[in-house]
This record gives structure tokens, C-alpha cells and sequence, in this order.
């Protein structure tokens, strides 16, 4: 193993981070080894981002690089295609989306194919995730697409997580309710500047209400509209809230 190339990580640079990720997604018999010649950072939190195929989550994570990059915070981002193998058409769009922070020297960001593991993490992500925890970044974050059941893993690795609706969710909170709807910590209503948000958010409040849940925040529901920005100062504050807690 080539212990530089680790150390150079483990300083931030960014090359040689994303070399290791490399070396961790097609050999993971190396990763271990990888893993265990950096310090981990347990307490960089990883922020999980799921909910359904154009939910706006790309969006979102792209506003919220903007109000983390204004607190001097170092960044870093994977992005989880469930279907679509390694580089494929399906990632442009997020290319597109993040393409200001491509080349900012507070955000990584890396995109990961799932490996036809169903709707589910990439086999590696974890892993990753914990080395990107040893690389000097400040915060991960993880978005994924959320399909089903499976995405619920994010939530393991996740210390928080986001689950982005749009005010046409309204049956799909119902499809999703076992799984993603149980375990996500926020609840992001975007695209609020369409009919029928307001509607959808006090409906889901709702349905989260009526379990036996408790959450960190008196309302974990929040409209946001990520092409705009609007509410994403807000929603930082509830995600420093959520790791604050979880930390004590
Ligand atoms: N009207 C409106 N459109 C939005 C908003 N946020 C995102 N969009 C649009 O929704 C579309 C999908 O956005 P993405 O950010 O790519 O969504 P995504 O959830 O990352 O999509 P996948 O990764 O493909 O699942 C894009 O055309 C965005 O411009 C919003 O707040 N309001
Ligand atoms: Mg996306």
C-alpha cells in the first residue's frame, strides 16, 4: 500500500483522495488497509440526502454547499446512482447541477455507481464515507436516490438524514411510509413554489405526528425551494441542531 499517496489524503489533497476512492470502489481488498492508515474522524457528521428520482436533491445539495462553503466549512460530496454504471448519462445532471463547486478547493465531490445493487448503497459507500471522515472535510454529504426499502441503509451511516419530497408526493408518502418515512430525522418539502406545498406539508406533518415517533425538533418538516435558496438557512440550522443533539 502506498502509504504517501494515503498521507497526501489524509492532508486534502484532493487528487490523491479521490485516487483512494478509486483503489476502495474496484479493490476492496484494499480497503482496509486504506482505512486503517488514516484517523478517522468520528465526529464529522454525515448528512444523508434521499427521496424520490427528482425530488430536487442535486438542487439541494447544491444550495447547501453555498451556505456551508459561506462558513468557511470544508466539503465533501458523494453521489449515489442506484442504476446507472460508473460516468454515465445519468450523472450529468448532477454535473450540471454542482458544476460551479467542480473546481472550488472547499468541495469534493465524487460520484459513485451502486453496482446494480438494487436501489440500495453502493457496497462501498461506507467505507468511503469513513475515509472521507479522516480527510480533513468538515461535513460529507451522501445523496442517494431513495427507491425503496434499501435506501434505509443510508440512514445507518447517515447522523442525519434528509428526505426530500415535493408537494406531488402525496401518494408516495404513503408508498414510502415503512421504510424511508420512518427513518429519515428531517423532512424537506421542496419545489414549495408549486401548488398545493403548503397543503402537502401540513398533511405529512400530519401522518408524522399520528406515529409514535419523537423528533429531535419540535417540527421536522420544512418547505424549502432549493432553485431559489429559499429556506436553506433554515434548514442548516435544523441539521446543526440534529447533530448537536445526536453529539450529546
Ligand atoms: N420549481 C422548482 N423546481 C426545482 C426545485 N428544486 C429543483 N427543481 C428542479 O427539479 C429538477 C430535478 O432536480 P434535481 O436536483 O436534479 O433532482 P434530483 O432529486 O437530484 O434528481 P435525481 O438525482 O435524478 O433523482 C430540475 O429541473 C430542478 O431544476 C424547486 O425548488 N422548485
Ligand atoms: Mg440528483
Amino acid at each position: 500500500m502506498d502509504t504517501t499517496l494515503i498521507h497526501q489524503a489524509e492532508c486534502g489533497d484532493f487528487r490523491s483522495i479521490a485516487r483512494c476512492i478509486s483503489l476502495i470502489e474496484h479493490h476492496p481488498d484494499e480497503a482496509q488497509a486504506i482505512l486503517s492508515g488514516i484517523n478517522i474522524n468520528s465526529s464529522v457528521p454525515v448528512i444523508g440526502i434521499t427521496g424520490p428520482p427528482g425530488s430536487g436533491k442535486s438542487t439541494l445539495v447544491d444550495a447547501l454547499i453555498g451556505a456551508y462553503i459561506g462558513d468557511g466549512k470544508q466539503i465533501a460530496v458523494l453521489c449515489v446512482d442506484p442504476s446507472s454504471p460508473f460516468h454515465s448519462g445519468a450523472l450529468l445532471g448532477d454535473r450540471i447541477r454542482m458544476n460551479r463547486w467542480y473546481e472550488h478547493p472547499q468541495v469534493f465531490i465524487r460520484s459513485l455507481s451502486s453496482r446494480g445493487s438494487l436501489g440500495g448503497l453502493h457496497p462501498g459507500t461506507g467505507t468511503i464515507t469513513d475515509f472521507l471522515k479522516g480527510c480533513g472535510f468538515d461535513l460529507v454529504l451522501v445523496e442517494t436516490v431513495g427507491v425503496g426499502q434499501s435506501e434505509v441503509e443510508i440512514v445507518r451511516q447517515a447522523t442525519v438524514t434528509l428526505l426530500v419530497l415535493v408537494p406531488e408526493s402525496g401518494d408516495e408518502v404513503q408508498f414510502m411510509k415503512s421504510g424511508l418515512m420512518e427513518a429519515a430525522d428531517i423532512f424537506v418539502v421542496n419545489k414549495s413554489d408549486r401548488p398545493g406545498a403548503e397543503r402537502f406539508a401540513s398533511r405529512l406533518r400530519t401522518v408524522l405526528h399520528a406515529g409514535t415517533r419523537t423528533f429531535a425538533v419540535p417540527d421536522p418538516v420544512i418547505s424549502v425551494i432549493a432553485t431559489e435558496g429559499n429556506g436553506v438557512a433554515s434548514l442548516k440550522e435544523m441539521i446543526t441542531t440534529f447533530v448537536t443533539n445526536k453529539k450529546q
